[in-house]
């Protein structure tokens, strides 16, 4: 079995950019910047011979490369308890676009589909054990944040281990937006 997911990996620029902003919540746990991503599609635990097929569908998807922006930052709540802090993503019909391309192709090889929607962000730290007022505090402060754009031409499959500090996320396959269909 392998766990999946499938997102924007983010140059080291915008990695940098966004750690910056990492610290000052006391009790927060923050994403290490080598996991930043901006996940299009979380898969979860799947089969070996499905996750072959996911990579079938995946790879004849094309777009154009486009430029994604980042910036404010918010949170997610779960139980009435804030349990996530992200960075978020300037509107972008391309981003939107590769997204349903993604969803879509998941879905004609019997993925069930995704209930929650589309919400693009990089999340930037866990809160469960964090005051809320603290969190609440540094979202006010930093909600001006603006990463440098980036621009984006692929999409990347990721493999998900659970560690006991961080998960491990590894690069499993790129997809290059633009590349040519073999003949
Ligand atoms: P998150 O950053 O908002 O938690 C790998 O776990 C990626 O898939 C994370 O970016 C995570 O989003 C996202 N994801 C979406 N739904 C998930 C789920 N049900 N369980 C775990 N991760 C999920």
């Amino acid at each position: 079995m392998l766990r999946l997911f499938v997102a924007l990996d983010l140059p080291a620029e915008c990695r940098a950019d966004v750690s910056a902003l990492a610290g000052g919540i006391p009790g927060a746990k923050w994403v290490p910047p080598d996991n930043y991503h901006l996940t299009l599609r979380f898969i979860g635990e799947i089969e070996n011979w499905r996750a072959q097929e996911v990579d079938d569908a995946l790879s004849v998807i094309r777009g154009t490369s486009f430029e994604l922006s980042l910036r404010g930052v918010g949170t997610f709540e779960k139980a009435g308890r804030i349990n996530a802090l992200w960075v978020g993503a300037e509107r972008n019909d391309a981003l939107t676009h590769l997204q349903n391309k993604i969803e879509t192709a998941l879905q004609r090889i019997g993925l069930p589909p995704e209930r929650k929607r589309f919400s693009p962000h990089v999340t930037i730290a866990r809160t469960d054990r964090a005051p809320p007022d603290k969190v609440i505090a540094f979202v006010q402060a930093h909600n001006l944040f603006r990463a440098a754009p980036v621009q984006v031409g692929c999409f990347t499959l990721f493999s998900s281990r659970l560690g006991k500090e961080a998960s491990v996320y590894t690069p499993e396959v790129e997809y290059d937006l633009m590349a040519r269909r073999a003949a």
